[in-house]
Parts: C-alpha cells; structure tokens; sequence
C-alpha cells in the first residue's frame, strides 16, 4: 500500500475499532479485541478490502501505534481512543510528575472553570512530552498546551493508566491541578 492507501485504510479502522463496529458489522469483545479474520471480512463486506499483509503494515508502521494485536496475533484491537465501552484492563499507574494537554483558546474557559472533562471519550488524555500536546491542539487550530500537576493529584489519590501507546488517561482533570 502507499502512503495515503494507508492513512485512508487506518482511519477507517479507527473508526470500526474505536467508535463504530457495526459499520463493518463486527462487534467487539469487551476488552475491545475482534478477530483478525473476522475483521477482515469485515472490511471486505463493507467495501473497504484489507489484506492480512496491508492490516500488518498499518499495525507496525502507524505513526501513533494505534492498532495491537493480541500476543498470539489473532486478535487486534484500538489501544485507546474509544467513544464505544470497552475496558482495556489497564492497571492504575503512578503518572509522571507533570503531563500535558493540548487544546484551543476557545475551550480554556470551560476548561477553566471546571476542569477537563473526557467529551465524547472515555478519559481525558494526556501525553509525558510537550510536543506531542502540541500537534493534538493543532488538530483543532491554533494549539494551546496546558500542564497538569499530576504527582499532586496523584498524590490526591486520582487515578492514572497509561494505555499500550504512552497515552496517559485520567477519568477528569479538575481546574485546581491545571498549571499555568
Ligand atoms: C476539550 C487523538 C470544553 C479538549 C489525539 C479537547 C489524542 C473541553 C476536546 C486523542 C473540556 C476533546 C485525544 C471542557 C476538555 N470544556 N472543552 N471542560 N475538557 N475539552 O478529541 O485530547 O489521532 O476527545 O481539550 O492525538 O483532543 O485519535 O480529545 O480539545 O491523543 O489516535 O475537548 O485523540 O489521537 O477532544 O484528543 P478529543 P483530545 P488519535
């Protein structure tokens, strides 16, 4: 596959694996893992065909390393990002002392007033490296990075999981622990 075949056909897995199986009339387990075959037919039905190789390739290569299979390469799934329920059985982690958390100026007064909220996931992400918050606010125009002082709220007895790909989840991050 060339690039942009691989970026069209990683963004509809996204989309099955994350948000919407049924678009490929699949479901997933409740940790969130399907079948690779299953997926793949899948794929076939709805129109969108997927090699064995070419879902290989997009696993590996992917810039954010999205997609895990199972240790017995049977089984793929999202590491993070979901809108559907799934529980990726991650155990709670002593987060780094500061993580990051790229947004727009327009949301800083919500976010202000009363934290950041997960929306439309099931956490609120955030990311060890400054950068990386950077280029997530970017997606949505000028981006605004803010820091978390998560060993406090660590500390405060929050929990922290860090998914499979170094995204760090917390289930809200609360106005008094946003710094600067
Ligand atoms: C904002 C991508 C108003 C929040 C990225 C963000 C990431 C609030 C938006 C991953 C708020 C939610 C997640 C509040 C938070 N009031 N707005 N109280 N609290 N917000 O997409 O962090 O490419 O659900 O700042 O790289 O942008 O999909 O979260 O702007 O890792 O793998 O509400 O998605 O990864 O947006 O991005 P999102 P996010 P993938």
């Amino acid at each position: 596959m060339n690039n942009k075949e691989i970026v069209r056909a990683s963004k509809f897995l996204s989309l099955v694996l994350r948000h919407d199986p049924a678009r490929a009339g699949i479901t997933l387990d409740p940790q969130g893992w399907v079948e690779v075959e299953e997926l793949l037919s899948g794929c076939r039905r709805a129109g969108r065909p997927l090699t064995p190789e070419g879902l290989r390739e997009i696993i590996d290569t992917n810039d954010k390393k999205r997609f895990a299979l199972s240790p017995d390469g049977l089984r793929v799934r999202a590491q993070q990002g979901h809108s559907v329920r799934v529980d990726l059985s991650l155990e709670p982690t002593a987060p780094p002392d500061r993580l990051f958390h790229g947004t727009v100026g327009r949301f800083l007064p919500p976010i202000r007033r009363e934290g950041l909220r997960p929306m439309n996931r099931h956490h609120v992400h955030l990311s060890p490296e400054e950068e990386t918050a950077r280029k997530v606010g970017a997606r949505r125009g000028s981006p605004v990075v803010l820091t978390v002082d998560s060993a406090r709220m660590h500390a405060d007895g929050h929990e922290f999981r860090v998914t499979g790909n170094g995204v760090w989840l917390a289930e809200s991050v609360p106005p008094e622990y946003l710094i600067g």
